[in-house]
């Protein structure tokens, strides 16, 4: 099969002859239910294939979608026309424009179809003439109104060829659905064969699917494996985008899935609970040449996004209802999560069910894109970008717009474009505007700076005094700031920060404080006295710190600290001990170097740490 793929659906009011249409074009019949063949209706969605040739020559392979056209299943209409191509949109010659054909119309139109073909079935039945003049009438304004009608009869099989035709002129103009490694697949049917197990079908967009790959279907979050594919009967080893898939998944049962679920690849980002979006609410006449009522702000709708239906609750951004011909930005709270991208379609009918009210497209994927304005240009990438990381001044890089229709790829040249512009900066995990980042650093070293020159004895700033005086809550935002810094005139040493030409110093006052403490630890050198003892004052506390800071001493319990040639001295006569005598207790040490348990168990302690002792029953030997 190594044609271009599409997807064609067809649209109409009830009984207009789209199912025998497709059975005329094709040869197989897509009512398959035993009650859709008892009341001669189509209840839900049926499938078939046409191969067609282009009009210079290409393949074309289309999968074809019959929705019914009854009032009573809008709701399984909606879900076939989720990601399609081409719309197929069935008018009777004898009956003309109905009340489906509006709602189907405007369906299409809010999930952004952008191409169609006319049939006018039943041309056997009646004026052709006048009801094409009707319909071109009533797609003046939309998307199809230059689309082409064909006048057809399955009855005399006039026009069915020229259909054919046509479809295929139309599919060649369309490009093929765009591969960015982000493979959905709107679960539409759930079922399990005798020997094989569980199967889903769907539209395939986003991205292709392997045989073998392991996969999560959305919203239980239940991962699996794909034992097999097929695309109306042919079994695959990769689907792509733009097929009609069916995937073998035996480990999960047919109840742990319904019509809506999607199927994806793991680390694509989660579903979510709300979404921001932009509604709109198409002005279109209905029979009675009424426009119907605005949509009242905090209604309860029924949201249909891709194969799914979930209750949600809309909250316009601004206040006062959404009047018909009018869009506004809203926040969409729903009743269970769903997994959608920023520029995905949906539908919005009410709560009872009846009537199709508006539509709309999603702006943020994780519903807190507060300041994303609507105006924005969701299919121009630089933009959404650049909006994405001026909303709090940075962004993380990792997960960056997963939730959108563009490959990690884009995302992630758009990003060097970016900052190639000079729009923003790239610094480990983060994309910061570059206004925000250059006074978040200006902010960094000017408390850096002040510290300096306020505490001269302080080897630099704590990261995490940092992090708190500039309000910083995410740990990659610290942590590039930092790297950021030190790139420029700043260093790090352990959990401070500090210029790089700064030397602590203790100012003269202290130094006599200094000796003091000096000779207090060195007294007694393997056992002085506790911390506590000797930081007898807020000076001598200064200069203990200002000791431990400069390597001057060591902290080696919260009580204990021991001068640097001490420790080092100690070290030496105790991995010395050991070697000429074999392993040692604490005591066997503590008695040989005149120290005592408080100091030696530490310590030892450290020396464990260090890689340098090692602890067998209550003796140390060395590693
Ligand atoms: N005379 C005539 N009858 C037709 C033609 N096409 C379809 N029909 C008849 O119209 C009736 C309805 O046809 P379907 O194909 O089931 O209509 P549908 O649009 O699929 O109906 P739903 O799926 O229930 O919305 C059937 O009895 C068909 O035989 C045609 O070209 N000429
Ligand atoms: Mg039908």
């Amino acid at each position: 099969m190594n044609a271009r793929h599409f997807i064609i659906a067809t649209a109409g009011h009830v009984d207009h002859g789209k199912s025998a249409l497709v059975k005329a074009l094709t040869g197989t019949d897509p009512d398959r239910l035993p009650e859709e063949k008892k009341r001669l209706i189509t209840i839900d969605l049926g499938f078939a294939e046409l191969n067609l040739i282009a009009p210079n020559g290409e393949k074309l392979h289309a999968g074809i979608v019959d929705v019914p056209g009854h009032e009573d299943f809008i709701r399984n209409m909606i879900a076939g026309v989720g990601s399609i191509d081409l719309a197929l949109i069935v008018i009777a010659a004898d009956d003309g424009w109905m009340p489906q054909t509006e709602e189907h119309l405007q369906i299409l139109s809010y999930l952004g179809v952008q191409r169609a073909v006319i049939a006018l079935t039943k041309s056997d039945l009646g004026r052709i003439d006048i009801v094409t003049d009707q319909i071109r009438e009533q797609l003046t304004g939309t998307s199809f109104t230059d689309s082409p009608i064909v006048p057809t009869s399955i009855r005399t099989g006039t026009g069915i060829e020229t259909l054919v035709h046509t479809l295929a002129i139309e599919l060649a103009k369309i490009d093929p659905q765009r591969d960015i490694s982000k493979p959905r697949l709107f679960i539409d049917r759930v079922f399990t064969l005798r020997g094989i197990g569980t199967v889903v079908t769907g539209t395939l967009t986003g991205g292709s699917l392997r045989r073998g790959q392991q996969i999560v279907v959305y919203p239980t979050n239940l991962e699996t494996r794909i034992r097999s594919i097929q695309s109306h009967g042919h079994e695959l080893e990769v689907a792509q985008p733009g097929m009609r898939t069916a995937i073998n998944i035996p480990d999960l049962r047919v109840d742990q899935i319904n019509r809506g679920d999607v199927v994806t690849l793991p680390g694509q980002g989660v579903p979510t609970s709300a979404l921001i979006v932009h509604v709109e609410k198409l002005s279109r006449v209905n029979r009675d040449k009424t426009v119907g009522h605005p949509l009242k702000n905090g209604s309860s709708v029924y949201v249909h996004h891709g194969a799914s239906r979930v209750a949600a609750k809309i909250r316009f951004r601004e206040n006062g209802p959404l009047e018909v011909g009018k869009g506004k930005s809203a926040h969409l709270k729903f009743a269970s999560p769903i997994f959608a991208f920023i520029g995905d379609r949906f539908v919005v009918r009410d709560s009872s069910e009846r009537h199709t009210i508006a539509g709309g497209i999603v702006l943020d994927a994780d519903g807190d894109m507060q300041s994303l304005a609507s105006s924005i240009a969701l299919d121009n990438l630089d933009s959404l970008v650049r909006a994405t990381v001026m909303r709090q001044g940075f962004a993380r890089r990792e997960n960056l717009l997963s939730k959108s229709r563009f490959s990690a790829e884009e995302i992630s040249e758009a990003l060097i474009r970016l900052q190639r512009n000079g729009e923003i900066i790239l610094c480990q995990h983060i994309a910061a505007d570059c206004k925000f980042w250059r006074k978040l650093r200006a902010q960094a070293s000017g408390l850096i700076d002040e510290s300096h020159s306020q505490s001269p004895s302080r080897a630099g700033v704590e990261l995490s005094e940092l992090r708190s005086a500039l309000r910083i809550q995410e740990p990659e935002v610290l942590e590039s700031l930092v790297a950021d810094l030190c790139d420029g005139h700043f260093a790090r040493k352990g959990s401070v920060i500090a210029r790089s030409s700064h030397r602590p110093a203790l100012p003269a006052q202290l130094q006599a404080v200094e000796k003091r403490i000096r000779e207090a630890l060195s007294k007694q050198p393997f056992d002085p006295p506790s911390r506590k003892t000797i930081e007898s004052d807020p000076q001598a506390k200064l200069v203990v710190r200002f000791l431990i800071e400069n390597g001057d001493a060591t902290e080696i319990a919260p009580d204990v600290v021991l001068l640097r040639e001490s420790f080092e001295r100690m070290k030496s006569q105790v991995t010395e001990f050991i070697s000429k005598n074999g392993p040692a207790t604490v005591s066997d040490l503590r008695q040989a170097l005149g120290s005592s348990r408080r100091v030696m168990v530490p310590f030892l302690e450290r020396l464990d740490h260090e890689g340098i002792t090692r602890r067998t029953g209550d003796r140390r030997c060395l590693r």
